[in-house]
């Protein structure tokens, strides 16, 4: 996403830009198509591409819905630390080291420290949720991710009474990731949840895709998934947890604080302040859908806002 486009350029531009990217999508999408159709492809089949991930459970979340190509999931990224263009995180996020990964837990948490990842995400309980993902751009799709539930995780970290909101920070390492010498964004890349919303069974932290390991473009080794807010909630490749008694702010809100807010609910009736948020265009699709309100989870999650005037937590 963006934070700021130069003044003169309309937002017919960028429209002509996507729609032109978005048609070389919809090639792509089309010859896998045909693919599948020759009996070549299966889409649940692993790409092989990455390491497998084995002996994880299949849930009944989202299967009835048609998976993106992992070709444009793992081809069309928003990876900011990397590049602010859709195809370059693929490529220059290729050497990021992410074995081993460290956590460091801090705040209000009886159990603070560093934690090798494989102690903090137990690989032997992991599952397959397949959810949609809808940007603030106005795209979307459909990814099987590989993860656990967060409130697993942070159930065992035991927060104190006093933490009430939890936030996470991609690594900073400007060696590694280029863009970290830019002033882009306030870095390292920082979000956060409110503590009933990081412990609702739909949110996971992921390691994986596809039945193989995060590719590093996606947010290698572990990043974020809260499938009914914007896709920049989902932070990647994460290297602290700290748990606080006030609400954070994200490197998005002390970029743009009238663009985004920390709820980043999706929510088709409340605009952002450049563009409408009703319809998006699911990649691969030629026509746009409407956005769904809570990107379609509204049932699970709506008692979470009960109260709330959603246009001005937004
Ligand atoms: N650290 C970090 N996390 C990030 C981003 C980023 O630039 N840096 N981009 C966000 C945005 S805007 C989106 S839409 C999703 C994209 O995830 P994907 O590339 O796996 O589709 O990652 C989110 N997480
Ligand atoms: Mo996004």
């Amino acid at each position: 996403m963006l934070i700021k486009m130069s003044e003169d350029m309309t937002e017919n531009d960028i429209t002509a830009e996507s729609v032109y990217k978005q048609r070389r999508l919809f090639l792509q999408a089309g010859s896998a198509l045909a693919l599948l159709g020759s009996g070549l492809l299966s889409a649940a089949e692993r790409p092989g591409v990455g390491r497998p991930l084995q002996g994880y459970q299949k849930t009944p979340w989202g299967k009835a819905e048609t998976l993106t190509p992992y070709r444009d999931i793992t081809s069309y990224n928003n990876f900011y630390e990397f590049s602010t263009d859709k195809e370059e995180p693929a490529l220059l996020a290729k050497n990021l080291k992410t074995s081993p990964w460290d956590i460091v837990v801090e705040g209000e948490v009886e159990r603070p420290g560093k934690y090798h990842l494989e102690d903090l995400v137990p690989m032997n309980k992991l599952e397959e949720r397949i959810y949609r993902l809808r940007c603030v751009e106005a795209w979307s799709m459909v990814i099987p991710w590989i993860g656990i539930p967060l409130a697993t995780v942070i159930k065992r970290l035991q927060p104190t009474s006093k933490a009430k909101y939890v936030e996470f920070t991609t690594l900073f390492d400007p060696k590694q990731m280029p863009n970290q010498n830019n002033r882009l964004l306030d870095w390292p890349y920082v979000e956060g949840l409110r503590m009933d919303e990081a412990m609702h069974p739909l949110t996971i932290l992921a390691v994986g895709l596809y039945g193989e390991v995060m590719p590093n473009q996606n947010g290698a080794p572990v990043r974020l998934v809260v499938p009914w807010k914007y896709g920049f909630k989902n932070i990647k490749s994460i290297a602290r947890i700290r748990f606080t008694e006030q609400q954070p702010v994200s490197a998005w809100m002390k970029a743009s604080s009238r663009e985004y807010g920390f709820y980043a609910n999706v929510n088709p009736q409340v605009s952002h302040p450049r563009w409408s948020q009703a319809k998006e265009r699911r990649i691969g699709e030629f026509r746009k859908r409407e956005t769904l309100m809570f990107n379609g989870y509204g049932e699970q999650v709506a008692g979470l806002y009960t109260g709330m005037d959603l246009k001005r937590f937004f």
